[in-house]
């Protein structure tokens, strides 16, 4: 394909509720939209990059730049190209990961629209709805929370992840277990908040059942969770700490996790998450697809991805509503605790102008 041009688009999002995790909590998501213009079709790309490197160490102005300065400029360089050639031509630039996601898959959207494919059907996916999971922020108070998780569980949730930090782990672990009962799936998220001296305190939460523990230890520290992994029950899932399918196998190898949080942006694209589901699908470990409050957009493709057959649990695929009264697609609603997998080309979502236009804060046009 041949790009005419990429446009850069920053919305302001505010989220319905805030939503606090052990590194910050965010009211409002600043997201990055990349739109990838050829001769016959256009596609949509949204980076994951929050507004400061907190999660990880990207974030969304130095996407900006870098994605101006570096990857688009790349992109072009070598003439026309197809969307599994992206992450080759970007390689030689560092990291960047959620920028280069972005990037392709804006890409990929635009040759799926001009040849009329799905990226369910793209990246292979076998169903056509997905078990939804949320994600529930650390709150100011056990009752606090319990409403909340009673509130997902009304919607009709299937999973609920807790986010936990030390001083807030096994209390509300406790109190969900007791008001909800042992059939609810349920799952902690502490972030990286955690050192491999707190073990003892990790394993008190052996006791209740939960499906995983996700990244409890820091982004670099594979090894300690090998060692935790040998010091609780609770099987041990990575997010942060895997950034390629090459960490995934070397984390499965270590026995630093049992199963692997895949979230696209993380890893460089949705072509790069495919890679890793073949992985861990080869190894029988299962995976799940994370979230990174994505708008409709990144969702669409989400829920894509978790159609594939290795993603055995809930991801973090929640509707539309979970954050954002106004999405600026058509959104995603629940229906029996499934999201639907839209069935058009690309995306099979696109973003709705009015909307868009209302959330805008700003707009750049790279001409190629
Ligand atoms: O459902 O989109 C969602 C959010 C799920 O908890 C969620 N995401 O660490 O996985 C995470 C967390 C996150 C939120 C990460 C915001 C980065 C920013």
């Amino acid at each position: 394909m041949k790009l005419t041009g990429v446009e850069l688009r920053r919305i302001a999002m505010p989220l319905v509720a805030p939503f606090r995790t052990s590194f910050g909590t965010e009211t409002q998501r600043d997201v990055l939209l990349v739109r990838a213009v050829t001769d016959d079709a256009e596609g949509w790309g949204e980076c994951v990059a929050m507004a400061g490197p907190l999660y990880s160490s990207e974030y969304v102005d130095g996407a900006v730049d870098v994605l101006r300065r570096f990857l688009v400029p790349r992109l072009v360089a070598g003439g026309p190209f197809g969307a599994h050639e992206v992450a080759g031509r970007l390689a030689p630039v560092k990291g960047h990961r959620m920028a280069k996601a972005a990037l392709e898959m804006a890409v990929l959207d635009a040759e799926l629209r001009s040849e009329g494919r799905s990226f369910g059907r793209e990246l292979g996916a076998v169903h056509d709805r997905v078990p939804c999971g949320v994600s529930v922020g650390i709150m100011d108070s056990v009752p606090e929370l319990l409403d909340a998780v009673g509130g997902y569980l009304d919607e009709g949730y299937l999973r609920i992840k807790l986010k936990i930090e030390p001083g807030w782990d096994v209390e509300p672990v406790r109190a969900v277990r007791e008001r909800f009962g042992d059939e609810v799936l349920l799952q902690v998220d502490a972030n990286t908040a955690y050192t491999l001296a707190d073990a003892q305190q990790l394993a008190r939460l052996d006791a209740f059942d939960l499906l995983l523990i996700e990244q409890p230890l820091d982004e670099e520290d594979v090894l300690g969770h090998a060692d935790l992994a040998k010091l609780i029950r609770t099987p041990v899932c990575l997010d942060e700490s895997i950034t390629s399918a090459r960490d995934a196998a070397a984390a499965l190898r270590l026995g630093a996790c049992q199963i692997v949080n895949i979230k696209p942006g993380r890893v460089g694209g949705y072509l790069e998450a495919r890679r890793i589901h073949d992985v861990c699908v080869a190894q029988g470990v299962p995976v799940w697809c994370g979230g990174m409050l994505e708008t409709g957009l990144g969702r669409a493709a989400n829920v894509a991805l978790a159609a594939l057959p290795g993603f055995t649990l809930p991801g973090d695929t929640s509707a539309s509503g979970r954050y954002y009264a106004g999405d600026i697609t058509e959104p995603f609603v629940l229906d029996d605790g499934h999201l639907r997998l839209p069935d058009g080309p690309g995306l099979g979502v696109a973003p709705l102008e009015d909307r868009l236009a209302e959330v805008t804060t700003a707009t750049e046009w790279l001409p190629v």
